[in-house]
C-alpha cells in the first residue's frame, strides 16, 4: 500500500490549511496510530484500502460477475444499529440539549473522551477523510473532516460523501470545517491479531453543538461511525441551521412529473426504516406519471431570493435498508446496488452474492447468515439482520434526477410527514396551513423498527422524524420551523401533508398496497397543490373527497378505502389526549402556537362528536 505513509506525524499533508494540519497532528498525538493516511478519494486508494480490509477479513469481495466492485461485511453482533442511549448532545447548558437528548457537562465529557481516545488507534492506520456535505461549491453545502481508524468507514465515506482531494481543495488554506473524530476503540498491541469487525462494548457518540465537534467511540456501524451522515448533516447541521435560518432535516427529496409534464418537488420525513428510500425511488403504478430521485435520507433546505424553499441532498450515496427490497417493491434500489456497493449484515449466498429476507420468495440453499454461520431456514431466524444495509453511489440510481447535484437545490412544493401507524392515522391528510403542518410534524409517532435499539413495534413520538437527530432543544426546533414559516410569503410556502402507508386491517395485514401505489397519494397531493383535487375537512386536516384519490385498477374494497380515509372522532380524541403529556416535557420551550393548535384540534373534535 504505497499510498499509505508509515510514520505518524510525518505523513505529508496534502493541504496548506494550517488549522487542519495542527488538528490532525493533535489527534494523532492523542490517539497514537501506527500510520496516518490523508485520503485523496481516488480509485487506487479505494482499491488499496479494500485489499487491506479483505486481508483482515472485514470485507469479502462478492462474485465479480454477479456483483462487480462490491463487497460484503458482517459486523460484530453487538454493533448493528445506531445507539441512541449512547448518543450525547453536550451543550454548555443542559436545557439547550432539551428533554429528548442525552446530555453531559461538556468539561466532564472532554475529560472522559481524553481518557478514552488516549492511544485508541494504536497499531492502526489513521485515515484523514475530508468531505463535502452537498455538491462541491454549492452555497448550501458544508465541509467536514473525519479522522477514523476504520478502513471500512473510509471506504463507506467515499461512497456516501464527496470525499478526498476535491473536498480538501474546497477547504483551501483556511476554510471552515466540522472536525469529527471516530475510533473503533480497539487498539492493537504489538503482535496482537486483529478481528474482522473491531469495536468496543462501550460506545460514545458525542456532539458539542456550540463548537461544532463530533467524537465517536466504540462502533464501526452506520450512523454511529459515518460521521458526515446523522452526526454532522443532522445533529450539528440542525444547530447551524437554527443559527443561520435554514433547515437540516431527516427527509427524502423526490421529483414527480404528471402526464402533462408538470413537475413537483417533494420532501418527506419518515422515521428510520419507515419508507424514505422506497418513496424516493418509487416506480409509479399510474400510467404517464414519472418519479425521480434526489435524495433518500437527508435534506438541507434554505429560502431562496425568490422566496421559495430550496433543498439539496447533502449525501452522495444511499445507506439503505436491505430487507424488504425486491424487484416488486423497489426495482430502482436493486438496479442502484448492482455494482460498486458495500453490503453489511445481509446473508451471503453459496455463489458469492448477497441475499436478504424479501429479496426473493425462494430462500437460496447453502447460505451463510449475517452471524457467519450456515443459515437454517427451519430455525425461524432471519438470514439477514433486519437492519442490514447497502451503501451505494446515488449516481447509479436509474431514476436519479438530472438536477440532483444542482448547487442551488430544487424548489420544494410539498413537505410530507409520516410514520408507521397500524391504526387511527389516515392514508393522507393535508394541513390547513403551515402552522397546522408544524403541529402535525411535532406530533409524529411511529412504531419502533430495527434501525435503533428501541423496542420494535412499540409506539413512540418521533417529531419530524428527528427525535434521534435534533442537535438542540426540540421545543426550540419547533419554534424555528414556526418562525421560518411566519417570515415567508404564504403563497410560496410548500404545502404540508401527513401520510401513513402502514394502516392495518382486522386481519393484521397492511390495507394499503404501498410502494409504487404510493404514487396515487402523491398524485392527489400534486393535484391539491394545483387546486385540482377535492378534499373534505375533518378535525385533523383535509382528506381526499369521495372519488378524489385515484384507486383505479386497485383491488381495494369500499370498506378498505373507508378505513384508509376515516377520521374516527373517538379514536382521535384519545390520540389528541396523548399529546399534552408529550408537550409538557418541553416546558416553556414549547411554542404557545402549538398549544393553541392542540386546543383547536380538541375543539374541532368536540364539535363532531
Ligand atoms: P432509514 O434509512 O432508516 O432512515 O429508513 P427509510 O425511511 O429510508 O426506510 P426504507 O425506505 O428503507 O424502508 C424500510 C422498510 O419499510 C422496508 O422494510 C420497506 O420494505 C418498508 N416499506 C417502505 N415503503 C413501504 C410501503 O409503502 N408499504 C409498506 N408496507 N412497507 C414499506
Ligand atoms: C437511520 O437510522 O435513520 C439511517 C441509518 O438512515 S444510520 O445511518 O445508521 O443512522
Ligand atoms: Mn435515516
Amino acid at each position: 500500500m504505497a499510498s499509505i505513509s508509515t510514520i505518524a506525524g510525518l505523513a505529508p499533508a496534502p493541504t496548506r490549511h494550517a488549522g487542519l494540519i495542527a488538528w490532525v497532528e493533535q489527534i494523532a498525538a492523542l490517539t497514537k496510530p501506527a500510520r496516518v493516511h490523508w485520503c485523496d478519494g481516488s480509485e487506487a486508494e479505494k482499491a488499496a484500502i479494500v485489499a487491506d480490509l479483505i486481508d483482515k477479513g472485514t470485507l469479502k469481495a462478492l462474485d465479480a460477475d454477479k456483483r462487480p466492485g462490491s463487497y460484503y461485511a458482517a459486523s460484530d453482533p453487538k454493533d448493528v444499529a445506531r445507539v441512541e442511549s449512547r448518543t450525547f448532545i453536550c451543550s454548555a447548558e443542559e436545557i439547550d440539549a432539551g428533554p429528548t437528548n442525552n446530555w453531559a457537562e461538556p468539561g466532564e465529557m472532554r475529560t472522559r473522551l481524553d481518557g478514552l481516545f488516549d492511544g485508541c488507534m494504536a497499531g492502526r492506520t489513521m485515515y484523514v477523510v475530508a468531505f463535502s456535505m452537498g455538491p462541491l461549491g454549492s452555497e448550501l453545502s458544508a465541509l467536514g473532516v473525519e479522522i477514523t481508524d476504520s478502513g471500512y468507514v473510509a471506504v463507506s465515506m467515499g461512497i456516501m460523501t464527496r470525499m478526498g482531494s476535491a473536498a480538501l481543495e474546497a477547504l483551501g488554506d483556511d476554510g471552515v470545517f466540522v472536525p469529527a473524530v471516530h475510533t473503533l476503540g480497539a487498539p492493537l498491541i504489538e503482535g496482537q491479531a486483529d478481528v474482522a469487525w473491531p469495536c468496543n462494548a462501550e460506545k460514545w457518540i458525542v456532539h458539542f453543538p456550540e463548537t461544532r465537534e463530533i467524537w465517536s467511540y466504540g462502533s464501526g456501524y452506520g450512523g454511529n461511525a459515518l460521521l458526515g451522515k446523522k452526526c454532522y448533516a443532522l445533529r450539528i447541521a440542525s444547530v447551524m441551521a437554527r443559527d443561520e435560518g435554514w433547515l437540516a432535516e431527516h427527509m427524502l427529496i423526490l421529483k414527480l412529473t404528471d402526464p402533462k409534464g408538470r413537475s413537483k418537488y417533494m420532501a418527506a420525513a419518515f422515521p428510520s426504516a419507515c419508507g424514505k428510500t422506497n418513496l424516493a425511488m418509487l416506480q409509479p403504478t399510474l400510467p404517464g406519471w414519472k418519479a425521480e430521485t434526489i435524495g433518500d435520507d437527508i435534506a438541507w433546505m434554505r429560502f431562496g431570493d425568490d422566496g421559495r424553499l430550496y433543498a439539496v441532498n447533502p449525501e452522495a450515496g444511499f445507506f439503505g435498508v436491505a430487507p424488504g427490497t425486491s424487484r416488486n417493491t423497489n426495482q430502482n434500489a436493486l438496479a442502484t446496488l448492482a455494482t460498486n456497493t458495500v453490503f453489511t449484515n445481509t446473508a451471503l449466498t453459496a455463489d458469492g452474492d448477497v441475499w436478504w429476507e424479501g429479496l426473493t420468495k425462494d430462500v437460496p440453499a447453502g447460505m451463510t447468515n449475517w452471524k457467519g454461520v450456515a443459515h437454517d431456514p427451519a430455525s425461524g431466524e432471519p438470514a439477514a439482520h433486519p437492519n442490514a444495509r447497502f451503501a451505494a453511489p446515488a449516481s447509479q440510481c436509474p431514476t436519479i434526477a438530472p438536477e440532483w447535484e444542482d448547487p442551488k437545490g430544487v424548489p420544494i412544493d410539498a413537505i410530507l410527514f409520516g410514520g408507521r401507524r397500524a391504526s387511527a392515522v389516515p392514508l393522507v391528510t393535508e394541513a390547513f396551513d403551515w402552522e397546522h403542518g408544524v403541529f402535525m410534524g411535532s406530533t409524529v409517532a411511529s412504531e419502533g423498527t430495527a434501525a435503533a435499539e428501541n423496542a420494535i413495534g412499540e409506539l413512540r413520538r418521533d417529531p419530524f422524524a428527528m427525535l434521534p437527530f435534533c442537535g438542540y432543544n426540540m421545543g426550540d426546533y419547533f419554534a424555528h420551523w414556526l418562525a421560518l414559516g411566519a417570515k415567508a410569503d404564504p403563497a410560496k410556502l410548500p404545502g404540508i401533508f401527513f401520510v401513513n402507508w402502514f394502516r392495518k386491517g382486522e386481519d393484521g395485514t397492511f390495507v394499503w398496497p404501498g410502494f409504487g401505489d404510493n404514487a396515487r397519494v402523491l398524485k392527489w397531493i400534486a393535484e391539491r397543490l394545483d387546486g385540482e383535487a377535492d378534499a373534505v375537512d375533518t378535525p385533523v386536516g383535509r382528506v381526499p373527497a369521495q372519488g378524489a384519490l385515484d384507486v383505479e385498477g386497485l383491488s381495494l374494497s369500499e370498506a378498505d378505502l373507508a378505513t384508509l380515509l376515516e377520521v374516527d372522532a373517538e379514536v382521535w380524541t384519545e390520540e389528541a389526549g396523548l399529546i399534552p403529556p408529550f408537550y409538557v416535557r418541553f416546558g416553556d420551550r414549547l411554542p404557545q402556537a402549538l398549544w393553541a393548535q392542540h386546543a383547536a384540534l380538541t375543539e374541532r373534535l368536540a364539535a363532531v362528536r
